[in-house]
């Protein structure tokens, strides 16, 4: 469990996908067992799964912690609350969300080093919790703002020394130029496949680890053969690579 969990899935080289678990549009009701089912159904071809707002929302903290402990052999898992607070709030979320089961939490940058993400990085690595940074959005208003802050949200992050980062499949650019200024010392995830426009395969292309992908899976009439046409379109992409 925790941070080494997602390094360890990545070195046995299972699949690049990170499934958005995001239950948009589904009856109340059913949630649970859409989870459920969806879960089952992708076991051993995605290697882990983002839970946010959309989810636990509508099911509480504690489903979540009992569909992690279901499934916890079988994905590594994300907490993405985005979070952007000050220390003493950000260390109680990363302990709660590290008791309930997930192995990282993604966080923005922009609170910046001292009173907030110094003391987040330091409750992380004490919890072997990933501490993963937002730099770039992957929605066309990320330009508004995150184009001009790549810089100093980067150098932020390496400051804080965060595990990994999220950064956009639709903008690859900013995925190269991270690679080339990190290394392979940190995990990249990233979102906007599919739905949002970028093909699967184009971030690990670009140097990300991980594609993280919602909709083109949960919302295809069958989950399981759009992933292993992912998961294929991936191996290809890594076996023409070096590094990965
Ligand atoms: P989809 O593949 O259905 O577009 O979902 C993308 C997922 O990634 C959503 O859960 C969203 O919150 C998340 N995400 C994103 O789309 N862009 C970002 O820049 C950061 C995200 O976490």
């Amino acid at each position: 469990m925790g941070f080494s969990k997602v390094v360890r899935f990545k070195e046995e080289k299972r699949s690049r996908i990170v499934l958005a678990l995001d239950p948009i549009g589904i009856a109340h009701e059913k949630v649970i067992e859409w989870s459920y089912k969806i879960l089952k159904e992708l076991e051993g071809i995605v290697s882990g799964v983002k839970i946010g707002l959309p989810l636990i929302l509508r099911v509480g903290l504690n489903h979540v912690g009992n569909i992690i402990d279901e499934f916890k052999d079988s994905y590594f898992w994300i907490a993405d609350l985005k979070l952007a607070d000050v220390a003493h709030i950000l260390t109680d979320i990363a302990e709660m969300l590290h008791n309930i089961g997930f192995d990282a939490v993604i966080s923005h940058l922009f609170t910046g080093r001292e009173g907030s993400l110094n003391e987040l990085s330091e409750k992380c690595k004490e919890l072997d919790l990933g501490l993963l940074g937002v730099l770039v959005m992957s929605h066309k208003g990320a330009n508004d703002l995150f184009s001009k802050t790549y810089e100093d949200l980067l150098s932020i992050a390496l400051d804080v020394d965060v595990d990994g980062f999220i950064l956009p499949a639709t903008m690859p650019f900013y995925i190269r130029r991270t690679r080339e200024v990190i290394g392979w010392s940190k995990i990249i995830f990233a979102p906007g496949v599919g739905a949002q426009g970028a093909s699967p395969g184009d971030a690990i292309r670009n140097g990300a680890d991980f594609e993280i992908i919602g909709r083109a899976i949960t919302f295809s009439e069958n989950p399981k053969i759009t992933t292993l046409k992912i998961a294929k379109i991936h191996e290809e992409v890594l076996g023409s690579c070096t590094g990965k």
